[in-house]
């Protein structure tokens, strides 16, 4: 697929040395803003005996204290802010696992800049102004509606700003009136999917072409599910709430990594364990520094996201740097009996066998002090009105591929269709009833 150019995405094929040029320049602002405003990061800098002149080198950011979410929680509401409220002209906010959201705020310039970048991502999937877009992410205090929105506005296409939720809306939405491309998450995209089928309508005579999908992991192989079933191209895009929102980073038309949009987040990989900043290729935590935000600038923050940095140039042109798509947070690494297990490898494992369809939870419990793994699973209609013999080798088929994969063996459990809830934003694919006592099921 050829990449069109818009007169805005021209960053993206900036020279590399003029791009560290900016950055260094773009990091020392952000760093002496931060300084003057935000009093934990001076008082951290202070601590360290640095200066924001000591910051002469891109390298030097692994001088800076890392950011992490707990310091947003501190410092709850406004506490991180570099400018004052009355610049202030957004408010965004994500519920966090615990009590209290994270705050975030924009300025006007800041707002620019996101649905620039928002633009750009769209270019990058081969959108353009024409286009109609059906922008399924949450409206709200979710910054995934209205981020999309500005951009694709920015871009020249069509925005039908439906939000999440009401299927059956969507559906009508998407089947009268010349939708050509959709956002929303990847677990709700295969919901939308099921109920266009169900409705006795095949999802590729509807003519969406492209579909953006973000804010929760997702696989390589449900990217195939996902493209054989509705006919579309489908894009991963990546962000969060404290470093912007969605537009942190896109894929382009060679699907093979996302590339983060490197003049306004600067990125390094770290070992989540150590601390300690790797070479282009090792995988470990993404952490992000802003480049030019200026209501809430962050400064190295741990996004907790699992990843690495492509090294080889992209054939698409495009000069800014690649990573891999997020295999998972820190946090949603299980050890069972020793071994590290990710729910993308569940996820690879069940996509891998046909007669299933996408829809997975993983059940943690404990039992006798060790922890215990069960993964359920939708199968078909079809299947599951099977015999009962038919529903045990499935289950033994199920293990054996995530046996493959993970070196483990998982009980399957085999699920009627519609057992497991269908999220309309972000799925939620491990119940974790560990802490409930034992063997609660
Ligand atoms: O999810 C922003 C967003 C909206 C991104 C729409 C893409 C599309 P938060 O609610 O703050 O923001 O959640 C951020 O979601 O740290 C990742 O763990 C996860 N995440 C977001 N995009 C992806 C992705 C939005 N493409 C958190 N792949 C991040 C995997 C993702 N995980």
């Amino acid at each position: 697929m050829e990449t069109t150019i818009h007169p805005e995405s021209i960053p993206d094929y900036t020279e590399p040395g003029e791009l560290r040029i900016l950055q260094l320049q773009r990091l020392r602002a952000t760093v002496q803003r931060c300084y003057d405003h935000v009093a934990l990061f001076r008082q951290r800098m202070d601590e360290r005996g640095l200066k924001p002149a000591d910051i002469q080198t891109l390298d030097d950011v692994a001088k800076l204290p890392f950011t992490q979410k707990t310091d947003l929680r501190d410092t709850y509401p406004y506490g991180l802010f570099a400018v004052p409220m009355k610049d202030v002209v957004r408010l965004h906010a994500s519920s966090g696992t615990t009590g209290k959201p994270i705050v975030v705020g924009y300025t006007k310039d800041d707002l620019d800049v996101w649905s620039s970048v928002m633009l750009r991502s769209f270019v990058a999937t081969g959108m353009h102004a024409g286009d109609v877009l059906q922008n399924a992410y949450g409206y709200g205090l979710f910054t995934g509606g209205l981020g999309a929105h500005y951009g694709a506005e920015r871009l020249g296409a069509t925005v039908i700003p439906i939000s999440g939720g009401n299927t059956e809306r969507q559906i009508l939405v998407m089947k009268d009136f010349g939708v050509t491309a959709l956002c929303c998450t990847p677990s709700y995209f295969i919901h939308l999917i099921e109920q266009v089928n169900a409705g006795g309508v095949r999802f590729e005579d509807l003519g969406v072409k492209i579909g953006i999908f973000g804010a929760e992991p997702w696989t390589e192989a449900m990217r195939q599910y996902i493209q054989r079933e509705s006919g579309i191209k489908a894009f991963d895009i990546y962000g969060l709430s404290e470093i912007i929102g969605p537009g942190v980073g896109i894929e382009c038309s060679e699907q093979n990594g996302l590339h983060i949009f490197e003049d306004h987040f600067l990125m390094e990989i770290v070992n989540p364990e150590t601390d300690e900043v790797l070479p282009d290729g090792g995988e470990g935590e993404l952490v992000i520094t802003t480049l030019t935000k200026q209501a809430f600038p962050m400064i190295r923050y741990r996004t907790h996201d699992i990843t690495s940095i492509i090294p080889e140039h992209c054939a698409c042109g495009r000069t800014i740097r690649r990573i891999r798509r997020i295999r998972s947070r820190c946090d949603d690494m299980m050890i069972i009996r020793g071994v590290n297990l990710f729910p993308s490898q569940i996820e690879a494992a069940l996509l891998s066998v046909e007669g299933t369809v996408p829809h997975y939870q993983i059940l943690l419990t404990r039992k006798g002090g060790l922890d215990q793994i069960e993964v359920r699973v939708e199968v078909t209609q079809a299947m599951f009105s099977d015999r009962i013999r038919e529903v045990e080798s499935m289950q033994k088929k199920l293990a054996h591929a995530i046996e493959h994969v993970t070196g483990l063996r998982v009980p399957v459990r085999l699920v009627e269709p519609n057992a497991i809830a269908r999220s309309e934003g972000k799925a939620k694919r491990v119940i974790d009833q560990r802490s409930k006592g034992e063997e609660i099921q």
